[in-house]
């Protein structure tokens, strides 16, 4: 009786520590595959990147640092959006027109537009929006009163400079 019981629990150690390493493989694939890698002058793009944006006490944070996300013109950008507040959110990636329309705007959910998404609270959400023109173009929250409280943040196109 023992010895079954002893099994029993060698087992189920087997199997928290199987799941255990499984669990931390799929958070470190997940970490590798969120974002893609910096480029050495910190400007993404062209062709298509992928933008890992973390919500966190509401407001955007992204492994790119603080200050602009930079990208070249013609890079189309996946944003992914993950939320660890206790409160939805949402992405709205746009020139001036878009953001004045949802800063005046009432909409609660967004449906699928590309660079307009909502997030949902501790979850996540991606959209896409594809940058041309050199220039900045900003991204916001405009659920009530986040923008005053600093959910904006700029997205430079830089123009390719000379070649060196
Ligand atoms: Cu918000």
């Amino acid at each position: 009786m023992t010895r079954v019981l002893r099994a029993h629990r060698l087992v189920a150690t087997a199997v928290a520590s199987v799941v255990l390493v499984l669990g931390m493989g799929s958070v470190l694939l997940a970490r590798a595959g969120a974002s893609s890698p910096t480029p050495s002058d910190g400007v993404l793009g062209p062709g298509r990147v992928t933008v890992r944006i973390d919500v966190d006490r509401s407001h955007f944070e992204t492994h790119l640092g603080p200050g602009p996300i930079r990208v070249r013109p013609h890079t189309e950008v996946r944003f992914v959006v993950v939320n660890h507040d206790p409160i939805g959110h949402e992405l709205i990636v746009g020139g001036p027109d878009v953001q004045a329309r949802h800063a005046n705007g009432h909409e609660a959910y967004h449906p699928p537009v590309p660079g307009e998404v909502s997030v949902p609270a501790e979850g996540r959400a991606s959209t896409t929006y594809v940058f041309h023109a050199p220039g900045p173009v900003e991204y916001a929250c405009h659920l009530p009163r986040h923008y005053e409280y600093g959910m904006h943040g700029i997205v430079e196109v830089v123009a390719d400079g000379p070649a060196r």
